[in-house]
């Protein structure tokens, strides 16, 4: 067949018609590719419910688009043997279609942006490689904002967002005269509050096919394919999040630090996974709970942390991914190199908040973000984890992670290793800060309220070592040398009984 005027790749992420590449595009012209790769699944070994998702909306979608009048070349996994990379699929429809070029929207990731890059070589035609318009800030106008600045700090490039895009504006003032209720939103949970829980979506039968094709091809993956009740289409996806600012959103503020037995979801909303790959757009959502506010339905503190964690956070780590890849994935400021311990996968501790973590994690691919920050970031950080291995967990485990937004996370924002160039300080605690937040301890065989021996609880002592031997490269920092000076007043047994507990304690991981 010839006159294919573009081809159009579309990435697993990219599942919305609205992207920049179908945007642009005339469905009686132009032709689109989507393939289910192995090697995209398997780079790092993702989460089987991960897969299964990004499969099932990704056919799900191909659907959409021909219903929506479009020629869609969807190359099934296994359909053909040995085409493992975009490269492949990409190589025999431009054999098929002979298109005038390729067209594609930037991808979210260096690995594969850096691929793309190579197709003008490859197949001798022209690439198109267009923005990525989902996002507010693009890489050029991210890297102005950062150019001259001494320190990066999120709360300012938000400020910028707000004003951009007038949320929770009023003029040119921030709405309730503040711009940031962080300090509103640190509430413990209470177990007896009624806990919303994201709406399930029953596998149909494309999914359930998506499963099969899971459990035969990546069974040995971590985690539970089954049950499987996330939304693998834009309605769906829609439903849920309108569920979540009905129900959990009024909520969401106050709690948005907390975490409780058995409650894995709490006031968040869940949608991280619809967000990142296309199913939802942040702006639109942002928009919905500002009409929410506004209705008088949410209060100020649930919209505005909402709001910023789309509008500040996501787009502020974009922004750095962009601004220091290639080579950010390797930062290690500590100079960390312990192994990641095997109960990150199996979840066989004795700490009861690592376990919860962990245990939910496998069966959902999803925990809140101070799970991920503070019970298994924190614990990696005081243990002296290789930060690399780290993030490779956090990119395999979670539906939502894909590296432009994980690497940030983990890399800058829980472990340091960047230095301190996306955090002011690093997120190292003691199980007292867990104690504050969660119920955990209660349950667990530890003591919180011991800080050395058999029975004291790890993160105490890991965070005293943690303080004493990362002394010189944290103690610049006010609230870090607060912490030092503070070890400084322990007796001497008491830091020589610290530094023990802690060593028997890493010996033994
Ligand atoms: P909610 O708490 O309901 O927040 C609403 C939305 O705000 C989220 O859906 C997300 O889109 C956005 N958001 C909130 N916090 C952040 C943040 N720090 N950075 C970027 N966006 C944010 N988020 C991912 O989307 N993918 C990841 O791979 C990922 N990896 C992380 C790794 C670590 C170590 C840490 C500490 C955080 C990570 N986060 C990641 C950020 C955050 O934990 C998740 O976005 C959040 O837990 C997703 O759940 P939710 O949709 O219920 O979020
Ligand atoms: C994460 C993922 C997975 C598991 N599988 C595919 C796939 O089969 N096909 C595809 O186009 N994309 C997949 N993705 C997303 C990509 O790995 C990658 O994160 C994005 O293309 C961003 O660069
Ligand atoms: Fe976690 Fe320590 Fe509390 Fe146990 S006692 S749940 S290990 S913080």
């Amino acid at each position: 067949m010839t006159g294919v005027r573009n081809l159009i790749l579309v990435l697993g992420d990219q599942l919305t018609p609205a992207v920049s590449s179908l945007s642009a595009a005339d469905p009686s012209r132009d032709r689109v590719l989507m393939a289910e790769l192995h090697d995209e699944a398997t780079y790092v070994r993702h989460h089987k419910k991960k897969i299964a998702f990004l499969f099932s909306a990704m056919r799900h979608f191909a659907e959409d688009l021909r219903a929506r009048g479009w020629s869609v070349d969807y190359v099934r996994l296994g359909a053909a043997e040995n085409r493992p990379s975009f490269t492949e699929p990409l190589a025999d429809a431009v054999a098929e279609h002979r298109p005038e070029r390729i067209v594609v929207t930037e991808a979210g990731e260096w690995r594969v942006s850096e691929m793309i890059r190579s197709w003008r070589d490859i197949f001798g035609l022209p690439v198109d490689i267009l923005p990525d318009d989902r996002f507010l800030c693009s890489h050029g106008e991210f890297a102005l904002w950062a150019a001259g600045r001494k320190q990066l700090r999120m709360e300012y490039f938000y400020r910028d967002m707000r004003r951009r895009t007038g949320l929770l504006m009023e003029g040119d003032q921030p709405a309730g005269g503040t711009w940031n209720f962080d300090s509103e939103n640190r509430k413990p949970a209470d177990p007896s509050l009624f806990m919303p829980r994201p709406i399930g979506c029953p596998p149909d039968a494309i999914t359930e096919e998506v499963l099969a094709l899971v459990e035969a091809r990546f069974g040995d993956h971590f985690g539970d394919l089954l049950p499987f009740g996330l939304a693998v289409t834009r309605a769906d996806a829609e439903a849920s999040f309108a569920a979540f600012v009905d129900e959990a959103l009024p909520k969401f503020g106050d709690f948005q630090d907390a975490m409780l037995r058995g409650e894995p979801f709490l006031y968040h909303s869940v949608i991280a996974q619809y967000l990142n790959c296309g199913l939802l757009d942040p702006l639109r959502a942002c928009r919905q709970v500002e009409v929410a506010y506004r209705a008088g339905k949410v209060p100020l503190n649930a919209a505005e942390g909402f709001i910023r964690q789309i509008i500040g956070w996501r787009e502020y780590v974009r922004g750095i991914y962009w601004l220091k890849m290639p080579g950010y994935e390797r930062s290690n400021f500590f100079s960390h190199a312990r192994a990641l311990p095997e109960f990150y996968w199996t979840a066989e501790t004795d700490m009861a908040c690592v376990r919860a973590a962990v245990t939910q994690t496998k069966e959902l691919a999803y925990a809140h973000h101070i799970q991920r920050l503070m019970v298994t970031g924190n614990f990696a950080m005081l243990a002296g984890i290789d930060p690399y291995a780290l993030h490779e967990w956090y990119l395999s485990v979670y539906a939502d992670a894909y590296e432009w937004v994980e690497l940030p996370n983990t890399v800058g924002m829980s472990q340091f290793a960047d230095g301190g160039l996306l955090a002011s300080k690093p997120y190292a605690a003691s199980g007292a800060y867990i104690n504050r937040m969660s119920n955990y301890c209660g349950s667990c065989h530890y003591d919180v309220k011991q800080r050395t021996g058999e029975r004291a609880c790890p993160f105490n002592a890991l965070y005293w070592d943690f303080i004493n031997r990362n002394r010189a490269k944290i103690g610049g920092n006010p609230r870090m040398a607060q912490m030092v000076r503070t070890y400084d007043k322990f007796a001497a047994d008491e830091r020589r009984r610290i530094a023990e507990s802690a060593a028997a304690f890493l010996a033994r991981l």
